[in-house]
């Protein structure tokens, strides 16, 4: 019907499957695409069970960053849950004017506007809810434990899989708004990775025992129905249930670790626990204590 040779169609799905289109293929019969696992807004909404997060969804095939984005239909009056999610970033940011590395067709790069009605301090706990929120929406697929590095890394095996970016716009003591950009590595293989973090970088496929893609249109739904389930047990009962949870997640609270930032001198400590403002409380040498707070402070585990 198309009058091209069947390599010339084989190519075009090469190119469709490489774009995230789950396609499967049978010897005689040709190719079907793979409804449940198409990754683009219906796919997504198929599997959402939210009140508010994601029920305005933007999906764009790219764009430089999903924060971005945000950011400005925040300031121009977007409302609260409002999500956008990218198949890719081509400016994708980390912390600290880090980059973010967010090829297409195999991650999740995701934005969140939450507009909670508390001071700009508790912006810190907002980004721990986010982490375990994420861990617990992973969870179902991986066959390890995913584990929290403080404040919000989380980690697979020691490797880098999902990293969270919290921005936000505040009055002197309450916050207009905020903006979470979640970054989790989905269907990489070791070549998806940039060189330079490819031996620190894992993805969700790298960690399974068989080589099956995962769903990205089922997780990226899993991940905001556990963050409006989060977000909604914070506003309501407070912190300490998700500060448990982050706890049970952490792989820093009782390991000897590192500080380092441009305003102190590097220093070595134990990590003891995590304040309920987010804060992590860690011993000196000396046996003083001190409470550090993300974005002042980088951290190294050292044992
Ligand atoms: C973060 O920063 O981990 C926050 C990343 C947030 C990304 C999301 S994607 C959706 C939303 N839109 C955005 O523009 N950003 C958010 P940080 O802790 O500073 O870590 C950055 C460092 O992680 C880099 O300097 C690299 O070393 C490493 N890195 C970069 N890309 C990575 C990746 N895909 N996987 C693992 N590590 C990566």
């Amino acid at each position: 019907m198309l009058g091209i040779t069947r390599a010339a169609v084989w190519k075009r799905i090469l190119v469709l499957k490489k774009e995230g289109w789950q396609i499967e293929a049978s010897t005689r019969k040709g190719y079907r695409l793979s409804q449940s696992s198409v990754y683009n807004k219906a796919g997504i909404q198929s599997h959402l069970e939210t009140q508010l997060l994601g029920r305005e969804l933007i999906f764009l095939q790219s764009l430089d960053s999903t924060n971005n984005y945000l950011k400005t239909l925040a300031s121009e009056g977007a409302c609260e849950g409002t999500a956008v999610i990218a198949d890719a970033q081509t400016h994708g940011r980390g912390r600290l004017g880090r980059s973010w590395s967010a090829v297409p067709g195999v991650g999740i790069w995701l934005s969140v506007l939450l507009k909670p009605q508390c001071h700009p301090s508790l912006v810190h706990s907002v980004t721990l809810m986010a982490s375990v929120a994420v861990c617990k929406a992973l969870e179902p697929y991986l066959a390890v434990k995913p584990g929290i590095k403080w404040p919000n890394d989380i980690l697979l095996g020691g490797k880098k899989l999902c990293g969270i970016l919290t921005e936000l716009s505040a009055e002197a003591d309450r916050i207009s708004w905020l903006v979470i950009g979640i970054g989790i590595n989905v269907n990489h293989t070791l070549s998806d990775f940039p060189e330079e973090i490819a031996n620190q970088a894992t993805s969700m496929l790298r960690n399974k025992n068989e080589n099956i893609l995962l769903d990205r249109s089922q997780i990226a739904a899993a991940v905001l129905n556990h963050l409006e389930a989060c977000y909604f047990t914070m506003i309501h009962q407070g912190t300490k249930e998700i500060l448990d949870l982050w706890k049970s997640y952490s792989i820093t609270l009782g390991r000897k670790v590192r500080l380092s930032g441009d305003q102190i001198e590097p220093l070595e400590a134990t990590a003891l626990d995590i304040a309920e403002d987010g804060r992590l409380i860690v011993e000196l040498e000396d046996g003083m204590r001190k409470e550090i707070l993300s974005g002042e402070i980088s951290l190294r585990t050292i044992d």
